[in-house]
């Protein structure tokens, strides 16, 4: 019987959604983000997805001075691969967005493949009171964003950050985005292997049922063939489930607390390193083996963390 593919752990540690009043465990210290993205890795994340926020008061920040309080540690204690977003506050723009990519050309950005609502404001009515003044509006007033990610926004980010070779996590929200993606290869934006983020369950995206995971990598199979890897990201209640069948499936997984705060249901996690060390459990316990860093860098054809700028 053929090997099962080993499947390659993403974890993203603070993102752009959840806020510090949501849960204790949120990092937004440069200490924080730093020693969870560390503690994730020895838990078993080969990628670490990383996003800064501004270390008094927890916001959201694209600063690129944010992110270099943070790289240096993570770099000098794990051989994990670093992957800085491109996403930003949604406010940002595009320019803003890849400043950090751009200054410490990581082996990995993401890149998100279209423009969409983007809103997580039913999350605002959970609570009463607010750690920080700024996060009652800023979720609450979600439901106003456009997530903009143009084809000229996309062809900006890939030309800028084309000398530095950096392999993209391309986000994938819905059908749509792969068909775009599909296009940019097309005219030669991104050379294969590509890396694929399916993502479920953010509202403006498709949702987290497995017909909808079945259904993405079916038209990934027949746009892209051989030419791409992939991962799952389930937003929420779903991170768990979708990572463990996209596990059984032959794919990757992406678990943190950037996109669900919890370990189990109704309960919060305590931290980044334990998600992971539950997929990796259910992965393992499945028949599955985890890849190493290296054993990423591998599949997807990265450039190797001594050619990084921190
Ligand atoms: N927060 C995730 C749903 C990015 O950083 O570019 C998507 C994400 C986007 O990780
Ligand atoms: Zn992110």
């Amino acid at each position: 019987m053929a090997r099962r593919p080993k499947t390659v752990i993403t974890c993203a540690i603070t993102g752009a959604i959840h806020t510090p009043t949501m849960s204790d465990a949120l990092p937004y210290t440069a200490d924080d983000i730093a020693g969870q993205a560390i503690a994730a890795a020895e838990a078993g994340a080969a990628i670490l997805h990383l996003h800064a926020r501004r270390p008094a008061d927890g916001g959201v920040t694209i600063d690129p001075d944010a992110f270099a309080a943070f790289l240096p540690r993570i770099k000098q204690a794990t051989e994990a691969v670093v992957n800085i977003s491109t996403g930003g506050s949604l406010k940002n723009t595009i320019e803003e967005r890849i400043a950090p990519a751009l200054r410490f050309s990581p082996e990995m950005c993401s890149l998100n493949m279209g423009s969409m609502n983007f809103s997580f404001h039913p999350l605002a009515k959970r609570y009463d009171s607010w750690k920080f003044d700024w996060e009652k509006d800023y979720v609450a007033n979600s439901d106003t964003y456009i997530f903009r990610n143009t084809f000229r926004d996309i062809e900006t980010v890939a030309n800028a950050l084309a000398p530095h070779k950096i392999k993209f996590e391309h986000e994938c929200y819905d059908v749509g985005h792969l068909y775009n993606l599909r296009f940019c290869m097309d005219i030669g934006l991104f050379k294969a292997p590509i890396f694929i983020q399916f993502i479920f369950g953010i509202l403006g995206g498709i949702g987290p049922e497995v017909d909808n995971l079945i259904f993405m990598k079916r038209t990934a199979d027949r746009l892209f063939g051989d030419d791409y890897r992939w991962s799952v990201l389930g937003a929420g209640g779903a991170q768990m489930s979708l990572a463990t069948t996209a596990s059984q499936m032959g794919g990757n997984v992406r678990v943190g607390l950037e996109d669900s705060l919890f370990i189990s249901r109704g309960k919060l996690a305590e931290s980044n390193a334990q998600q992971v060390a539950k997929i990796r459990r259910i992965v393992e316990d499945l028949g599955c083996e985890v890849a190493s860093p290296d054993e990423a860098r591998e599949l997807l054809g990265l450039k190797g963390g001594d050619r990084v700028a921190f």
